[in-house]
């Protein structure tokens, strides 16, 4: 072996520089400041070239389903009062994310909803129906979920995280470029399965959006008692995952990077998280009290920084808009509605055993036995309401 004068020059201590590595942490931390790319106002702020404002028809058809999300939003409450939904979380302020998220994905990939997620769904374009039978105590589910792509809406938090993570990772595994989307609350990144989901997506690189939308709330417990972290995006960095902070209440901002992050996914880099600041304006659910643990003035001040008015006042700025435009769009939205109102009057038949037909692929034993319980009580009131 011969060694070079330069070999012996590197390996000289006298001579040996001590050069700093790169900090691998620092890639995959969130810019301090979360990406806006219009003011509160509607005004465009300086263009970014990491993030490239959206083309102006897709914009549109961002403001369309908003516009028709905010309206489905509610009617949905207002079907809680009327007796015919069990119950309604409303996203209500949260359009940009809900609507903007899932334009960011192809049909083709996959959706894991929370409950907080049916502005989302029916945006996907969902039948809104389908969308509100789990709400209404029908069904678990009233869509197939593998015919729309999306998971039914996961109540128990974050265990649509490690969902999303296998599917992510079998997907991958058998050579498609699906990515999935898991929608997260603030509240349910302190629990373990968003870590376990998230961990386990990073060391097997599972092409995972995961997207919090930090509301500032997990129904009563406002963030500062739920986390210490300086932001739910630093969350990412401890796994290994790059991540984004967005302003949530910018709808173009959400649209571009929710669209770099589904990129990042796709090309197999990984998984991507995005926290985005926004705030639930109604209360949690219909049934929850939000005077109580909230003031007016704190919500008074997010309602000037509505996300479907800012979005309008930028489109009709920029000529995409106009008064028909907005006017045709309202016309559709209260069209929807009406639709929705007419179907959700109609009582559904569904057979009561039907509760245990897709709990699991294959029976269990006890589920068997739960289910012949209940047939044999369903019989013993028929028979009575014969007798009287
Ligand atoms: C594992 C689990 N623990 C507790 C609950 C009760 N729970 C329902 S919603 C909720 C708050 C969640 O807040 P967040 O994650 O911020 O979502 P948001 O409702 O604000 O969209 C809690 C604690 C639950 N559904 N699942
Ligand atoms: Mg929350």
């Amino acid at each position: 072996m011969t060694t070079t004068p330069q070999a012996v020059r590197r390996a000289s201590p006298r001579t040996r520089r001590t050069v700093t590595p790169p900090d691998p942490a620092r890639s995959l931390l969130p810019d301090a400041e979360p990406v806006r790319l219009l003011a509160e106002n509607g005004t465009p702020l300086p263009a970014r070239a990491d993030y490239p404002e959206p083309p102006a028809e897709v914009l549109r058809e961002l403001y369309r389903r908003m516009v028709l999300g905010r309206r489905f939003d509610t009617q949905a409450t207002a079907l809680t009062k009327q007796g015919r939904l069990a119950v309604y979380p409303s996203s209500r302020g949260q359009e940009a994310c809900q609507v903007g998220a899932v334009l960011a994905v192809r049909d083709t990939d996959w959706v894991f909803p929370t409950y907080r997620e049916s502005m989302a769904l029916v945006a996907r374009g969902i039948d809104p129906v389908e969308v509100l039978t789990l709400l209404r105590g029908d069904w678990h589910c009233g869509y197939d979920p593998t015919e729309v792509h999306t998971a039914p809406q996961c109540t128990p938090l974050a265990t649509q995280c490690v969902h999303a993570a296998g599917l992510a990772h079998g997907e991958a595994y058998q050579g498609r470029d699906t990515v999935a989307l898991a929608f997260i609350g603030d509240g349910a990144t302190s629990e373990g399965d968003f870590h376990e989901g998230i961990n386990f997506a990073a060391v097997f690189k599972a092409p995972v959006v995961f997207f919090v939308q930090n509301n500032k709330y997990a129904i009563s417990v406002p963030l500062s008692r739920q986390t210490a972290a300086p932001s739910l995006a630093y969350k990412g960095v401890g796994y290994g995952v790059p991540s984004e902070q967005v302003d949530g209440n910018d709808p173009v901002a959400v649209l571009a990077v929710l669209t770099r992050a589904v990129a990042h996914a796709r090309a197999g880099k990984g998984p991507f998280l995005v926290e985005a600041h926004t705030y639930r304006m109604e209360p949690h659910t219909n049934a929850d009290d939000a005077t109580r643990y909230r003031d007016g003035a704190e919500v008074d001040a997010w309602r000037d920084r509505d996300p479907v008015a800012r979005l309008e006042t930028y489109l009709r700025a920029r000529g995409v808009l106009d008064d028909a435009a907005v006017a045709e769009i309202a016309e559709q939205a209260e069209a929807y509605a009406a639709d929705l109102r007419t179907r959700m009057n109609e009582q559904p038949t569904v057979d009561p055993l039907s509760l245990f037909d897709h709990v699991y692929a294959e029976p269990t034993p006890q589920l068997i036995e739960q289910r012949e319980q209940v047939r044999a009580e369903l019989a013993a009131a028929h028979a009575e309401e014969g007798d009287a």
